[in-house]
């Protein structure tokens, strides 16, 4: 079980332009601030189309969060 202020936490700081979703960009950003700089934006894509439970290519903190619990 994960802790969900934390998950807050983390969310927030990856939705840079918090509106309260996450697109590929702003994750492909936030890996690459984590070292990762691998991460493509089309490889980001893949990464949001995993986690992406309503199909709409942005990740919503229930996602987020349903992602955390799997
Ligand atoms: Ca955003
Ligand atoms: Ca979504």
């Amino acid at each position: 079980m994960a802790d969900i202020e934390v998950a807050r936490k983390e969310f927030k700081r990856i939705d840079a332009d918090g509106d309260g979703f996450i697109t590929a960009a702003e994750f492909k950003t936030a890996l690459a601030q984590e070292g990762d700089w691998n991460v493509t934006e089309s490889v980001a894509e893949v990464l949001i189309s995993a986690r992406d439970l309503d199909g709409d290519k942005l990740l919503s903190f229930d996602e987020f969060w349903a992602h955390l619990n799997k």
